[in-house]
């Protein structure tokens, strides 16, 4: 048994997130967390919200409330939908919470006992017309790196560089548009990354196993152009975590906060400090290498945008205190979910919102399309057409018409209980042996976070089901020989126990209906496929399931494809 810490990015809190944010992390996370847990490993499962930051502040003030209390209300709100999409978290924490405030503070402390932290006197932003420091966000220009002109002061999310916002070209302000900027003093805090160059180097180059996508974009930041700069790690806000060194105050430093991503990642330590805190459990065993964490496999989560953050800005933070913090061990990063031709956007209110999907159909459905069309090497694309087809055909057409199927032949024929039946035979040893193949395909690609290998399996699997019934066909079996069209049964009901077994981690809330439908708590794992397969003995009572997934219709399929065409406001 091993121990497997598995962390999300942490979704913003300024509002609720689309389905692309939800693939591009929180779900194959869940999705590699209850597989590890089936598999008998302990898991630690950590998300929480980010709540520093300007789009805190910004979406705070839209809605017309204090920051402290927006922020409460949505948290609340983005726990219920996680809750809703099965997001088995074993702590959703927050980044506002007391243990990343002292975590953060004890952080700085150290990197500047390291002398790795710079004070820096440096020109800001200011906007006259809105007569306040322009923090980076609230920033728009044309980035100086690839030439987009909707970059934003902290990032260009067309080329993913990091930038500050005096990189911008022709900057304005983001609230009020205006161009009426100057630029005044003020002091920071810069955390000298350009001093851990050649470790986070030589770290990155150990990784030989990290996903292309995860090396890739670290290399490019630690290598092109003038390769990794230190870093401002203050701001001039009311909200966020207050600067401090350690306990102490940080003489110049009253009223700034530390940057939201230099707090953020912090938070993935401090959520198991507020889980232990919850439940009276040790986080300490997670997190220090001092205090039995080395036996730790730690694995980070996240789409593409953060993956800098995570290579470079957190790894740095964490060598750089030069205490015993366990650091990650690899890193699964996603590309982007498009929305029928264009991009899901939260800002344009484009695409579907998760609040919005959980609305129109169960959380399985969208478990299962989007974990089997995750974006791994590429871009994937969602459309409404795809969506139908496949969820009407995999979970309806294949998975949930064997289950009815069998269920309901056998209580027409036989009973609602497991029938006798006599030996297998070859058509049977040939199911078993493909099965086991399949499966073990099946563990490889789950433990390798290979999602859509892993679900092409998982269908396969439900697939060879469905043939050996149409190929066997008890129903004219029976006409014949009750004998062995009861032996056949038997087996295919217990499959349904394997099936939901091994589909927990896709589609949770079927497989627990198809366990509850078989009448059995046995979630054991079939090592032995062939054992498994007589887990439920003759005489065993279940009960026919309601149907598991009903199918999308085309009327239901238009209707939603006009609802979600327009924005959201
Ligand atoms: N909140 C960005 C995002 O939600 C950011 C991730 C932080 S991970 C420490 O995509
Ligand atoms: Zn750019």
């Amino acid at each position: 048994m091993a121990r497997i810490l598995i962390t999300s990015a942490i979704p913003y809190i300024n509002g609720i997130k689309h389905l692309g944010n939800l693939v591009g992390s929180q779900l194959p996370a869940d999705l590699y967390a209850r597989y590890m847990r089936a598999r008998g490993h302990e898991v630690m499962f950590i998300c929480a919200t980010d709540e520093h930051g300007t789009p805190a502040e910004l979406a705070a003030k839209k809605a017309g409330k204090p920051v402290a209390e927006f922020c409460a209300e949505m948290h609340e709100v983005q726990a219920k939908i996680g809750a809703g999409f099965g997001l088995s978290f074993d702590h959703f924490g927050r980044s506002s919470s007391p243990q990343n405030h002292a975590l953060t503070q004890a952080f700085a402390g150290q990197l500047a006992d390291e002398g790795l932290i710079e004070e820096v006197s440096e020109q800001q932003v200011y906007s006259n017309a809105d007569g306040r420091f322009l923090p980076d966000r609230y920033i728009e220009g044309t980035c100086p790196n690839c030439g987009y002109d909707k970059a934003r002061g902290d990032q260009c999310e067309n080329c993913t560089k990091q930038l500050d916002p005096t990189d911008l070209i022709e900057p304005r302000s983001a609230i009020s548009g205006s161009t009426d900027l100057e630029v005044r003093d003020t002091k920071h805090l810069y955390l000298k990354q350009s001093q851990l160059k050649d470790k986070l180097s030589a770290w990155i180059d150990s990784k030989t196993d990290w996903p292309v996508l995860t090396t890739s974009i670290a290399k490019k930041w630690l290598h092109d152009g003038d390769g990794l700069q230190d870093r401002g790690i203050t701001r001039d806000l009311d909200w966020g975590v207050p600067v401090k060194r350690g306990t102490e105050d940080w003489p110049g430093m009253e009223g700034k906060v530390f940057y939201v991503w230099f707090d953020a990642p912090i938070e993935y330590i401090a959520a198991t400090h507020e889980w232990a805190d919850k439940t009276g459990g040790d986080w300490e065993r997670w997190w220090r290498t001092d205090k039995g964490a080395d036996d730790v496999k730690y694995v980070q989560f996240m789409g593409k945008d953060n993956v800098p953050f995570h290579t470079l800005s957190f790894p740095a933070t964490i060598m750089g205190s030069n205490q015993p913090w366990k650091l990650v061990d690899y890193i699964k990063s996603f590309n982007y979910l498009n929305y029928d031709g264009g991009q899901f956007s939260t800002s344009q209110g484009r695409g579907i919102f998760q609040d919005q999907a959980l609305e129109i159909l169960p959380a399985d459905y969208w478990r299962w399309w989007l974990l089997s069309h995750a974006p791994e090497n590429s871009d994937a694309e969602f459309t409404w057409e795809a969506f139908q087809t496949d969820a009407n055909k995999d979970l309806a057409d294949v998975l949930g018409n064997f289950v009815s199927r069998v269920t309901k032949f056998c209580r027409s024929k036989f009973s609602e209980a497991l029938p006798e039946g006599g030996a297998y035979g070859e058509a049977e040893t040939r199911l078993i042996a493909d099965l086991t193949t399949k499966i073990r395909a099946y563990e490889t690609h789950m433990a390798d976070m290979d999602v859509r290998k892993a679900a092409n399996e998982l269908r396969g699997i439900w697939v060879a089901g469905n043939e050996y019934l149409q190929a066997e066909a008890p129903w004219t079996v029976f006409k014949t020989d009750p004998e062995r069209a009861a032996m056949q049964i038997r087996l295919a009901l217990n499959l349904i126990r394997v099936y939901a077994v091994l589909s927990a981690p896709f589609i949770p809330d079927a497989a627990a209906k198809m366990l509850s439908g078989m009448n059995t708590l046995d979630t054991s794992w079939p090592d032995d496929v062939d054992a498994a397969l007589t887990a439920l003995p003759a005489g065993h009572a279940f009960i026919v399931p309601e149907v598991l997934f009903a199918k999308i219709t085309d009327d239901e399929r238009e209707e939603w494809a006009q609802r979600f065409a327009g924005t959201r406001d």
